[in-house]
């Protein structure tokens, strides 16, 4: 048994996109990610996330399963384009949607931890360039700022940007998400304006001095290690690492870009001239805690025609329904290491989860792998804790089943199971051990 300090803060993770629906309604206006999904072939079988989890009409409901699994606070996102659906121009009834989401979790005594950015990013913002216009960092600062003006006190936590990583590099490099391009150019001009965008909406949340709340960023944080004891693979798993992690983390907490990635990446992208002399010091303003999305970890082996000199081999550990390594000790590795290089703020793991392909028979679903990845997680989250580690939390991904971007509904990452057809959800086994886990504050055998 081990148990979890008294304060600590077990909650569950969603975002926008992923679960609302309600595209057109109250004022809402398409995001890239409704331009990006109709496009064909580029999510699984075709789909949007135009119903998604119906949340926008449910989220009553949602709130009392919340209620029911006993968890402490609830991250969600807020849709940019049902607040700014047009340029400039704000919808009292998109932000209404989110002052009753607040409401009801406040009245459930459920934490609201609110996500400013999870990719959904306004059309008419796309249509000017997306993240590629650095006029972009003063379209979110406008943004945020009303959203602290309106609701900034109510809401206890802040996470400016979800996973920059995957809102440039996969987004503007790989092509895999919205907008879809492949340039990696693209990528490291999106991926600056990303973080220059967080740093303003910092300083504006500072200035605005809302005593009450705290403000952070989530980053999806991989772990690379060398495929072989090869020079030339310890090599490849510093790049990777450069790439995945360091690229985001240098500038937040040491207001520098990594040297040997700049020297690498020059060579495929040309100068670094859209970084100005200014932007490191807006970037790396002090935040009050840092979120980690952990899911898995990679291991390369040196690849001298790749960007960046690697290539990622299958590790020997089973794999979740992604394809992903269950790799527990990997997140202890990196709470670690975070601690070492960066900083003791305060950390919450804002998601950790796993799809599995989950099977309905008579209303229950016996999602044992799901819990098994769970519970090794909150192991080794627990060991980082008895060291001395920061940890203040754990958002388990995800409340429910829901929209997986290029994977449409094809994987299942909820506790909770959505029937798509009939938006019935059930309660997972996963669900019922994970409220147990929270009600007694530990987990068992272990
Ligand atoms: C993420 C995303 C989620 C994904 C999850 C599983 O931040 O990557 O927050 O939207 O659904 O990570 O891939």
């Amino acid at each position: 048994m081990a148990n979890f300090p008294k304060d600590f803060l077990f909650g569950v993770a969603t975002s926008s996109y992923q679960i609302e629906g309600a595209v057109n309604e109250d004022g809402r206006t398409p995001s890239i990610w409704d331009t990006f999904s109709k496009i064909k072939g580029k999510t699984y079988n075709g789909d949007t996330g135009d119903i998604a989890c119906d949340h926008y009409h449910r989220y009553k409901e949602d709130i009392g399963i919340l209620k029911e699994i006993g968890v402490k606070a609830y991250r969600f996102s807020i849709a940019w384009p049902r607040i700014y659906p047009e340029k400039g121009k704000f919808n009292q009834k998109g932000m209404d949607f989110y002052k009753k989401l607040i409401d009801e979790l406040l009245k459930n005594n459920i934490k609201p931890v609110a996500t400013i950015y999870h990719w959904d990013l306004p059309q008419w913002a796309g249509d000017l360039g997306g993240w590629l216009n650095r006029d972009s960092i003063y379209w979110y600062s406008e943004y945020s700022q009303k959203l602290f003006k309106e609701i900034g006190d109510v809401v206890p936590m802040w996470i400016t940007h979800n996973e920059p990583w995957c809102a440039s590099i996969l987004s503007y490099g790989i092509g895999e998400h919205a907008p879809g391009h492949k340039d990696y150019r693209e990528a490291l001009i999106a991926a600056h304006h990303i973080l220059l965008s967080h740093g303003e909406a910092v300083k504006i949340f500072r200035d605005m001095n809302i005593k009450e709340s705290q403000i952070g960023i989530t980053l999806n944080l991989t772990p690379a290690y060398p495929a072989t004891e090869k020079e030339e693979d310890y090599l490849a798993a510093k790049y990777a690492d450069g790439f995945s992690n360091r690229w985001f983390l240098d500038p937040i907490f040491k207001g520098k870009y990594p040297v040997d990635m700049i020297e690498l990446y020059k060579k495929e992208i040309g100068e670094f001239d859209f970084i100005k002399n200014e932007d490191l010091g807006i970037i790396s303003q002090p935040i009050d805690f840092l979120g980690i999305n952990f899911y898995s970890r990679s291991i390369v082996k040196y690849d001298e025609n790749s960007l960046i000199k690697g290539e990622a081999v299958e590790g020997p550990g089973k794999k979740t329904d992604m394809g992903w390594e269950i790799s527990p000790e990997s997140l202890y590795d990196l709470l670690k290491r975070i601690d070492k290089e960066y900083t003791n703020m305060p950390i919450y793991i804002t998601e950790n989860g796993a799809a599995f392909k989950d099977i309905v028979n008579k209303d229950e679903v016996h999602d044992q792998e799901r819990i098994e990845y769970v519970k090794e997680h909150l192991k080794y989250a627990i060991k980082f804790i008895e060291d001395g580690g920061n940890l203040k939390g754990y958002f388990l991904w995800s409340l429910l089943d829901n929209f997986e971007w290029a994977y449409g509904y094809s994987k299942r990452f909820g506790i909770v199971y959505v029937d798509f057809e009939t938006q019935k959800r059930i309660l997972k086994d996963s669900a019922i051990w994970y409220k147990e886990v929270i009600n007694k504050n530990l987990i068992d055998n272990i």
